[in-house]
């Protein structure tokens, strides 16, 4: 016998995933995530016995629930389900999927719609922090449709506005955890940086290459991805996340001088494929190094003032407007907002054998 569960899919930024209410998944962890799995058709390649995209970017999970308390109207919890591991790693935030937890709180009665537009804060369970996403809602009603276009995504859509209130540090304890802007590992110079999303950058010439590869053209280098994910191990600890083995973070930049007008061209390892362009909170961390003199991003990007800058990735750039704040020497991030739109592909269940096997 299958079991219906009650799902939205949507598109999330450039990202794509299973939207379930808190209340209709099961509360046991274990249980709850032998059900994702089963969901999504994990573990295979292909995914091809469930829902996901045969990919990290769309084998994702948002379990979205009203807050109990008057800080947030919202808790997100998101989920990433592994494509080829049996595994469900909540150890890491996603401000792509994010962009639809606020049409989708509305459309699911958790929130009431506004006339014109609707702010709604949401705290996301993952690594703390508040966001506060605005979405249009003429005759409140949430509408998809609209002019805002963002890199990665064909045509365009109503915007979602995304301002992060204090997610500087939310992963790690501060924004630079290693406490320097610099730090060199395995002879190759890196800025560890947590400004919502545990990011490590290198500079890609460092690493051999010229940091304007293609995703696949990365993800074929061994001998590259083995040095990656050696670095990224070793500075796992350092950045106060333990041991990451089989952890989702930190997201390794290779980083190299814009080629489009932006401030730093990025490839980013998510840890283990290569990005199709660059998750919202990996933007985020990557503008802030760009801000903070003595990093080897800021050594790329040159003097920014912050203010809106321009993160170049494998399918375009991202907007993300930042602006730092040096307490004597201390960064501290005030300001991190971005553009996002999102789309309801699909309102339902959900099936799943009895058993989830
Ligand atoms: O950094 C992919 C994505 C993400 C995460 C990843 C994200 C973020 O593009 O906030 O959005 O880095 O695993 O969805």
């Amino acid at each position: 016998m299958q079991i219906a569960v009650p799902t939205v899919v949507m598109r999330g930024g450039t990202s794509k995933g299973l939207y379930f209410q808190l209340d209709d998944l099961p509360a046991d962890t274990a249980e709850r995530d032998r059900l994702l799995l089963a969901a999504m058709g994990s573990p295979d390649p292909r995914q091809i016995d469930g829902m996901g995209g045969a990919h990290p970017l769309t084998s994702k999970v948002a379990v979205v629930s009203k807050s109990a308390d008057g800080e947030a109207d919202i808790d997100y919890l998101f989920l990433q389900v592994f494509v080829e591991k049996a595994l469900v790693s909540d150890g890491q935030n996603c401000g792509n999927i994010l962009a639809g937890v606020g049409p989708y709180a509305i459309e699911q009665g958790l929130v009431a719609a506004q006339a014109g537009e609707t702010t709604i804060r949401i705290r996301m369970l993952n690594s703390g922090g508040i966001a506060v996403v605005t979405v249009n809602t003429p005759g409140e009603q949430v509408s998809y449709e609209g002019g805002a276009c963002i890199d990665g995504v064909p045509g365009t859509a109503a915007p979602v506005m995304i301002d992060f209130a204090d997610v500087a540090g939310s992963n790690c304890g501060a924004l630079l955890p290693t406490g320097s802007a610099a730090d060199m590992i395995d002879g190759v110079e890196v800025t560890c940086i947590d400004n919502g999303m545990p990011v490590v950058l290198m500079r890609a010439a460092d690493l051999g290459k010229t940091g304007y590869e293609a995703p696949d053209e990365l993800e074929s280098d061994e001998a590259l991805k083995a040095r990656v994910e050696s670095i990224r191990q070793q500075v796992g600890p350092i950045m106060n996340l333990g041991d990451v083995t089989e952890k989702t973070v930190p997201k390794m930049s290779l980083i190299a001088p814009a080629q489009h007008g932006g401030v730093v061209a990025t490839r980013t390892f998510i840890p283990h494929r290569v990005h199709q362009s660059i998750g919202v909170l990996g933007a985020a961390s990557v503008a802030a190094a760009c801000c903070i003199p003595g990093s080897v991003a800021q050594g790329i990007a040159g003097d920014t003032a912050g203010g809106p800058l321009d993160v170049e990735h494998p399918t375009g750039r991202f907007t993300v407007d930042i602006n730092l704040r040096d307490d004597n020497g201390e960064y501290r991030v005030t300001r991190s907002a971005l553009l996002r739109t999102a789309r309801k592909l699909m309102d339902g269940n959900v099936y799943v054998a009895g058993g989830y096997e």
